[in-house]
C-alpha cells in the first residue's frame, strides 16, 4: 500500500486482474438479491454468467466493443484503457463499474453498467449517485440481466455508498423499464444538456 495525494493506493494498478473497486462490499448485495431470485448464486446467476467489478483484462474480453453497442467510443487502444482504469481507481469510493462475463464463452463481456459516487458539500455532505453506461450484450438480451445489473447498483448505492439520491439519463423508449426500479422523472425537474463533441465527425458541435 502507497500514499499519493493523501490517498492510500492499494497499488499501481498494473495487475491485470485487479478489481476497479472491492469486490468485498458486493458479497452481502448478491446475498439478499439471491434470497429474491434464486438465478443469483454469489456472483454467478443462472450458472452462465459471473458478475463482478471491472478488470483490465476485459479489455481482452470485448469490453469496449460492448460498449459500441450503447454509443460511440472512438479508439481506445489497450494502454489508454489502462490509464483510464487506473485514473478510476485512484478515485476510491467513486467509481464502480460492473461487468457480466459469460462464463462458457471465453469470458466475453455481455453486460456492464456504472455506478458513479458524487461528492458534495449540499444534503450534510452528501453523495450523489448516477447510474451510467448500462449496456447488454444484444445476443444476450431477453435474460433479466439488465434487471440484475440495475437493481444490484442501486442496492449498492443506497446501502453501501451512502447516497441520498440516485438518477440516470435515457432514451424515451427505456423509461418504463426503468421506472420498475423506482426511477421518475421528478416534478418540475428537466434534464438539459449541451454537447461539445460530435465523434462521428470528429469535429466539435456548433453551439446555438
Ligand atoms: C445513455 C446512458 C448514459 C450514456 C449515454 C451515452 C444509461 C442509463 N444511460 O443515456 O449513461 O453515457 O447513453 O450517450 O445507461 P452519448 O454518447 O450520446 O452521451
Amino acid at each position: 500500500m502507497t500514499e499519493q495525494n493523501g490517498y492510500q493506493i492499494q497499488s499501481n494498478g498494473d495487475h491485470k486482474n485487479e478489481y476497479l473497486f472491492d469486490k468485498n462490499l458486493l458479497q452481502s448485495i448478491f446475498k439478499e438479491y439471491s434470497l429474491k431470485d434464486v438465478k443469483l448464486q454469489d456472483n454467478i446467476y443462472d450458472n452462465k454468467y459471473l458478475i463482478r467489478p471491472l478488470i483490465i483484462s476485459d479489455y481482452d474480453h470485448g469490453f469496449i466493443e460492448l460498449l459500441r453497442q450503447l454509443t460511440d467510443c472512438g479508439t481506445v487502444t489497450y494502454d489508454d484503457f489502462k490509464k483510464r482504469f487506473n485514473q478510476m481507481k485512484q478515485s476510491p469510493n467513486t467509481y464502480h463499474i460492473l461487468v457480466i462475463e459469460d462464463i462458457n464463452n471465453d469470458k466475453q463481456i455481455v453486460g456492464t453498467a456504472t455506478l458513479v459516487c458524487e461528492k458534495k458539500f449540499i444534503r450534510q455532505l452528501g453523495i450523489r449517485g448516477r447510474i451510467e453506461d448500462v449496456c447488454v450484450h444484444d445476443r444476450c438480451r431477453g435474460q433479466q440481466l439488465g434487471k440484475l445489473l440495475i437493481n444490484l447498483l442501486t442496492q449498492f448505492a443506497r446501502e453501501k455508498c451512502d447516497c441520498y439520491k440516485i438518477s440516470l439519463e435515457c432514451k424515451d423508449h427505456l423509461v418504463t423499464f426503468y421506472q420498475q426500479f423506482g426511477y421518475n422523472h421528478e416534478d418540475k425537474q428537466n434534464f438539459l444538456c449541451q454537447r461539445f463533441k460530435d465523434l462521428s465527425t470528429n469535429q466539435h458541435e456548433k453551439s446555438q
